[in-house]
């Protein structure tokens, strides 16, 4: 994940990765999307102050790999901070996909968000039948949400929210 925040791949996450992450984002929403381009927008900046605020070294605003994992495992993925972050970048994220407007992810509007970070498909019908996890044919807000947060939170390799991992997996 850090490799993936570290946009330029100096090995610092810096102000200027942030922004780019928010551009890869915000490109999956419509142009006229501003609520969701919005809401993604915040929960990058919010995990980045989050990041400033928690940083040792407050000489320079840059963090490093091991800084990175600590802040992520003290400060982060605590419940509060979370939702600011990730929370809101979920919430853009699937409203940005959610196409057809009902709130929930159809497989092809789930696909949407594959092709638009440039990850091969391949997995993706997998991944959607997993993350569905009442077998409705729709991903909802809350099984969106809790793939999100099995995916940082969860010490079960099994769990279905890490099939979320394998896309982001492509991107290292
Ligand atoms: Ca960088
Ligand atoms: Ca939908
Ligand atoms: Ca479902």
């Amino acid at each position: 994940m850090f490799k993936w925040f570290d946009q330029n791949g100096d090995g610092w996450i810096t102000q200027d990765d942030i922004e780019k992450m928010v551009k890869l984002f915000t490109a999956l929403a419509d142009n006229a999307d501003h609520k969701n381009k919005s809401a993604m927008s915040k929960g990058f900046m919010n995990w980045w102050n989050l990041l400033l605020e928690a940083r040792e070294n407050k000489a320079s605003e840059k963090i490093g790999n091991q800084e990175f994992i600590r802040i992520m495992d003290a400060v982060v993925i605590a419940p509060k901070n979370f939702e600011i972050a990730v929370g809101y970048i979920v919430d853009g994220l699937l409203g940005a996909l959610d196409r057809d407007g009902n709130g929930s992810l159809s497989q092809g509007e789930y696909v949407g968000m594959y092709n638009a970070l440039g990850i091969p498909p391949t997995t993706s019908a997998e991944a959607f039948r997993r993350l569905d996890r009442d077998s409705n044919g729709e991903i909802s807000r809350a099984e969106f949400h809790q793939a999100l947060f099995e995916y940082y939170l969860s010490a079960d390799p099994n769990a279905p929210g890490n099939w979320l991992l394998g896309p982001m997996d492509v991107l290292k």
